[in-house]
């Protein structure tokens, strides 16, 4: 369960902005937003009220009794009956349940204001006389609060990595294991850690595979004097790591070398510009930079990195041409990665925090050695 202290911040943060705006309600629907104000995604919904104690509503026996444990805040239970005949059914919606509690306000806010039919739906309920209430999104508000991480949140993230990195050492990878064999031993180390789970399904590309920068994996036996590209991450209490290695079996030959060294400088040239006030898309150019000179630009076919949090990918990217500064706290990944037909690529990734003086690394502990399966 997330602190108390933790959730009531955020929700007190949320209040604030209600009452600037002079909104009475606020609906969150989404698991990754409902997880972050309410440290349970498994309710059908979270309300809170400018005037009153934030709610969870959810379903009797799918996700009710979770909530009550993982979330501090009360959860209102929704229980249909069926009967034996059609005209016995009672299946109230949600809506329902809050227009009857809620009928005289004026302005709610919904994070799934994109959401046509639910938001039809919300409308009628709140409908009074001719007049309905007000709806208006909450997306960008959650979005502003959840960029920047907390120090509770980056604890997780670091714990998240950790599990992941110790999950991998764990491992004894060698020549013959099948891509898959190796992505189902990291993904079972990762929960006998304490993982929720992988952060998404890992990626274990050999050979020429590490062409496909998602890669789906196969029965592919990883094989002597050939690349080894590794994507994987953990979650560990919703929150998610990411990081990427690229190793070679065997003696890397002088043309694996070269091609590592660059995507390597690029990472860590990017690093540098992963700072408080600079553009969003600054980092990604440095390295495009780096990666022109050793004449490898035109193999980078990717953006720099991804907003990382609840999500896996979240609101930004690093990418030339979109706007937007970088704020300390905010926590991103750093994947320059080069991807040549016929020959394979090469990813280095890490998931990093933008500090004041350049980003932080999360998953620094991970080897960057191509070398480092040859031991
Ligand atoms: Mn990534």
């Amino acid at each position: 369960m997330y602190p108390r202290s933790e959730l009531d911040a955020r929700i007190r943060r949320l209040r604030r902005w209600m009452s600037r705006r002079g909104i009475d309600l606020s609906i969150i629907s989404s698991p990754s937003n409902m997880l972050y104000l309410a440290g349970t995604s498994e309710a059908e919904v979270l309300v809170v009220p400018l005037d009153g104690d934030p709610y969870l509503v959810a379903r009797y026996a799918f996700g009710d009794e979770i909530a009550r444990e993982r979330s501090p805040y009360h959860v209102e239970v929704q229980r249909p009956y069926y009967g034996t005949s059609g005209k016995e059914v009672r299946n109230p919606s949600v809506f329902d349940l809050l227009a009857e509690r809620h009928g005289r306000v004026r302005k709610i806010a919904v994070d799934f204001l994109s959401s046509e039919d639910l938001v039809e739906k919300l409308r009628k309920r709140f409908k009074r006389g001719k007049k309905s209430a007000a709806i208006i999104s909450l997306e960008d508000q959650l979005r502003r609060m959840r960029i920047v991480k907390s120090d509770y949140e980056l604890g997780l993230m670091r714990e998240s990595a950790s599990i992941a990195i110790r999950a991998f050492q764990s491992l004894e990878i060698g020549v013959g294991m099948t891509e898959r064999e190796i992505a189902n031993r990291l993904e079972f180390e990762m929960r006998e850690l304490g993982a929720d789970g992988p952060s998404f399904p890992s990626i274990v590309a050999s050979g020429s595979n590490s062409f496909n920068a998602h890669h789906v994996n196969t029965e592919r036996r990883v094989g002597e004097g050939e690349i080894l590209l590794m994507d994987f991450g953990a979650k560990y209490m919703g929150y998610c790591s990411d990081m990427t290695r690229t190793f070679y079996l065997g003696r890397p030959p002088d043309d694996f070398l070269g091609r590592y060294d660059a995507v390597l400088n690029a990472q860590l040239r990017a690093l540098d510009y992963i700072r408080d006030g600079v553009p969003m898309e600054r980092p990604d150019i440095e390295a495009r930079k780096v990666l022109k000179e050793a004449g490898l630009l035109e193999y980078f076919v990717h953006s720099l990195g991804h907003g990382i949090g609840i999500d896996i990918h979240e609101f930004i990217r690093l990418l030339v041409g979109k706007g937007g500064r970088l704020q300390e706290g905010m926590t991103v990944t750093d994947e320059p990665g080069i991807y040549v037909r016929g020959w394979g690529g090469i990813r280095i990734e890490d998931t990093v925090v933008v500090g004041r003086n350049g980003g932080v690394l999360l998953t620094g502990e991970l080897p960057k050695d191509p070398d480092y399966l040859r031991r």
